[in-house]
């Protein structure tokens, strides 16, 4: 019998509410939900194929262990967890804690408790040794938060902006990021036809997004902080500065002018290879606005200019003085989170990185950001006392996710541990020694906790209204299935290992340092359900958990009204629009050659996102990857026609640190001199190639150490100069690490 249940999609972070249609217990089909308020039913092809993510016949129903002769067997979770606790503690009894790493990836958003339990058995053992996806992502977002310092009254509602700014930014397909999550295109539709707001889009490529901007700039890549650099000459020289908030809340503006000094619109013009007038019209737009907002993607942050850019952006903001002030209306108060008091405050800059545990093999330590994943790769290969030998990885694909894939392979062939959960054979579990098989988003409940949370950092948006959700596991893993919650593996092994968890149970206040975090033990003696540790960790929440769940499609609270509260007598918080760091960074910008391409390397390449896919999650999917096996790398038309290509013809994309064989296809959108392409396709480099089959995997073009950021340690993963020859067919090819790119 078939029955209709409300669900939420938690695929990706914008966790959009859906209807799920169950027959004999098995989800058959998803529509958006009609009667959840934010989101007008939208749902993408990723989330209307839930349905066969969860039947799929090569889902892994049991955990598998990898034999002598390097396959693999089912093996029971208990089993699976009695084996592994025995190995990590003889790992931690021989080499220490700091032996063992945790990897956590993009498919934590089916459940962010995963997380806080997995990190709970970190802390429980002592290994400080936590990485995450978010450090090849966007660090600079908070690490340029920390530098500038935050404000208390958050953004004003998306609702009021009369212009906007996207930076390396396509939310129509990524949902991502500066921009609303719930239905971006509605969002913008209703933004740019019915209101009018202008959207400025900065990207070398005439994105979904793009299409409807008032303006492009259609920047070579890497020159966003010239851009803006130039828009806050621009706006510092017209006096269209917002003085009063200066004056009030604001330091290093002067630094911040002789910073920008150089930087004219014909100045940035040149390096940018934009018109000096459209910068002068984007400022102009953006300063003259009632009220505009900025996103910022991951293109600056892969092209390394991320904290920079990230920073540039939200003191442009800052000198517009588009911040809620008092007596505004609180657009993103926390339900599900801790309440907190939103104040026309600033709180000064904190110390954003240079503390806690630091890296053997390169000057990296921890940060806002988090550990630096781009270094983690190194630090299981470099050799010596602290060496990662166990790498628990959960929720993520390293092999398809981790820059320079020769290295990671390298690096997670010499553990001495691999343990992965994954719901397939995926890349990494294929090098795994234990694969453990996870429940799926509607086997396991949830709250909107998470898209909550995502607000404080920076330009980072988050859902905005007083919304709260819960949504319950809606179906049971299928018959006969041993799948476990991704938690309760790190529950089992502390269990085992006779360790007390403990969680944060006030996490999503904010970088506001005013109380220490609230931590309470979770139960070692009665296992909880995922239900029991959702009460745990939503324990301080603003609305009890209990009162949300009533709401099946979930609800706006309006109860909680809030306005933004005065500046507190006394306080003495400022911004930092002048920071040292930054005004270094950006003086390096003022040094360097904007082209990056060369005779020999002509082309830059990029990445984009597949509308089908989740990185590399759905490749298996009939409906998604299913459709769409692999990544053509675009390339404008003239630049196909000037090197004799037209589409579908192979290519080798060569970097100075690898190659790989790839098919093209034509984007007239895209910038000349650009390659676009996606990640998280091909294979292992042990395994067989088919770039027409399979596509291939751009992360083999990277080097993790030859460019990163000093900070975050993120590796250059866009903006890489690559040759392109046409490959003939069948054509046989060295793809194996470049000479020159040895392991330390
Ligand atoms: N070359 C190149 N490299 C890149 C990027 C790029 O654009 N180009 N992008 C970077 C970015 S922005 C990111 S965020 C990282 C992504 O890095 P990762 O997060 O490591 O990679 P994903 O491919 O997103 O892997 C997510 C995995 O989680 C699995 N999964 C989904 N749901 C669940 C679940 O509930 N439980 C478990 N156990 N597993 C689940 C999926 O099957 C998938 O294999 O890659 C970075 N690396
Ligand atoms: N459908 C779908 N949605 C996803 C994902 C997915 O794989 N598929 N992945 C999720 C993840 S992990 C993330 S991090 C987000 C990412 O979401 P977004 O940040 O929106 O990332 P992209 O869609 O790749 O858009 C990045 C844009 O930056 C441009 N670009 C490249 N280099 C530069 C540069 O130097 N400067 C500027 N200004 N632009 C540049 C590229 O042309 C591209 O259009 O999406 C998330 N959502
Ligand atoms: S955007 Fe797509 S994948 Fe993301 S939550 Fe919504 S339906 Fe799911
Ligand atoms: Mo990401």
């Amino acid at each position: 019998m078939a029955e209709v249940r409300p669900a939420l999609c938690r695929i990706c972070g914008s966790y959009c509410p859906i209807l799920v249609t169950v027959e004999d217990g098995r989800p058959v089909k998803v529509t958006g939900d009609p009667g959840a308020p934010l989101y007008d039913s939208y749902t993408c092809p990723k989330g209307r194929a839930l349905p066969e993510q969860h039947n799929d016949p090569s889902r892994l129903l049991h955990s598998m262990k990898r034999q002598a002769d390097g396959g693999y067997e089912p093996i029971g979770s208990e089993q699976a967890m009695d084996e592994i606790a025995a190995k990590v503690s003889r790992i931690i009894a021989e080499h220490g804690p700091r032996s063992v790493a945790l990897y956590w990836g993009t498919g934590m958003c089916t459940l962010a408790e995963n997380v806080s339990v997995a990190a709970a058995w970190m802390e429980a053992i002592g290994s400080p040794m936590i990485f995450g996806a978010s450090a090849i992502d966007k660090p600079g977002a908070p690490i340029a938060q920390a530098a500038h310092g935050h404000w208390l009254g958050g953004h004003p509602p998306f609702e009021a902006a009369d212009a906007w700014i996207m930076i390396g930014l396509n939310p129509l397909i990524s949902c991502s990021g500066g921009f609303p999550p719930n239905n971006p295109g509605l969002r913008l539709k209703e933004a740019v036809g019915d209101r009018g707001m202008k959207l400025i889009m900065i990207d070398p490529r005439r994105t979904e997004t793009a299409r409807r901007a008032h303006l492009h700039l259609q920047i070579r890549p890497g020159e966003d902080p010239s851009i803006l650099a130039a828009m806050i000459h621009v706006v510092l020289a017209e006096g269209w500065e917002d003085k009063a908030f200066l004056a009030d809340n604001v330091v290093g503006v002067e630094r911040l002018r002789a910073a920008v000094a150089g930087f004219t619109p014909s100045y940035a013009a040149e390096r940018a290879g934009v018109a000096a007038e459209d910068i002068v019209t984007a400022a102009r737009i953006f300063a003259q606005a009632r009220y505009a907002g900025i996103g910022v993607g991951v293109g600056p942050s892969f092209s390394l200019t991320g904290s920079l850019t990230d920073y540039l952006s939200t003191a442009l903001t800052t000198l517009c003085g588009f911040w809620s002030r008092e007596g505004d209306v609180v657009a993103k108060p926390n339900i599900l989170l801790p309440a907190y008091e939103a104040r026309a405050e600033a709180v000064s800059p904190f110390q954003g990185w240079d503390y806690g545990e630091r890296l053997r093999s390169r000057d990296l330590g921890n940060s806002v950001a988090g550990m630096p994943t781009g270094a983690i790769a190194d630090e299981i290969l470099h050799e010596g006392e602290g060496r990662i030998r166990a790498l628990f990885c959960m929720a993520g694909n390293p092999m398809m996710a981790w820059p320079d894939q020769h290295r990671a392979a390298k690096a997670l062939r010499s553990l001495d541990l691999l343990v992965t959960a994954e719901l397939e054979m995926s890349a990494t579990a294929r090098m795994s020694d234990y694969v453990i098989a996870p429940r799926l988003s509607l086997e396991v409940p949830a709250t909107s906790a998470l898209v909550e949370g995502i607000k404080h950092i920076g330009h980072l948006r988050g859902i905005e209204g007083p919304y709260g959700r819960y949504s319950p596991a809606i179906v049971d893993p299928p018959a006969g299935s041993d799948v476990i919650a991704d938690w309760e593996l790190y529950y089992g092994l502390a269990r085992r290992m006779g360790l007390q968890l403990t969680v944060t149970t006030s996490f999503g206040k904010g970088p506001h340092a005013d109380a220490p975090p609230q931590r309470d033990p979770i139960d070692m003696e009665t296992k909880p359900s995922t239900d029991d540790l959702l009460r745990l960790t939503h324990r301080n929440a603003r609305i009890p958990l209990e009162r949300v769940r009533q709401f099946p499609h979930g609800h706006l609270f309006e109860e909680v009204d809030e306005r933004v509260k005065p500046k507190r007598a006394g306080a003495t918080g400022k911004l930092d629009v002048g920071n040292g760091y930054m005004m270094g960074l950006l003086r390096d910008v003022a040094g360097s050659a904007p082209d990056r391409t060369s005779a020999e390397y002509p082309y830059l390449m990029l990445s984009r996102r597949s509308n089908r896919l989740m990185n590399s999650g759905g490749r298996n999917n009939p409906r998604l990857g299913g459709k769409e096996p692999t990544n053509p790398a675009y390339m404008n038309p003239a630049d196909l026609a000037e090197l004799g290509l037209i589409a579908e013809d192979r290519i080798i994309m060569r970097s100075r640190f690898g190659a790989i064989q790839a098919v093209v296809a034509a984007d007239p959108g895209l910038r000349p001199g650009c390659v676009s392409i996606t990640q998280g396709f091909g294979a292992n480099p042990d395994e067989a190639e088919d770039p027409a089959a399979i596509g291939c995997n751009s992360g083999r073009l990277l080097s993790a150490d030859a460019e990163f950021d000093d900070i975050s340690g993120i590796p250059r993963i866009g903006g890489v100069p690559v040759a392109i020859e046409r490959a003939r067919t069948a054509q046989k090819m060295e793809t194996g690490p470049a000479a020159g790119d040895q392991v330390p």
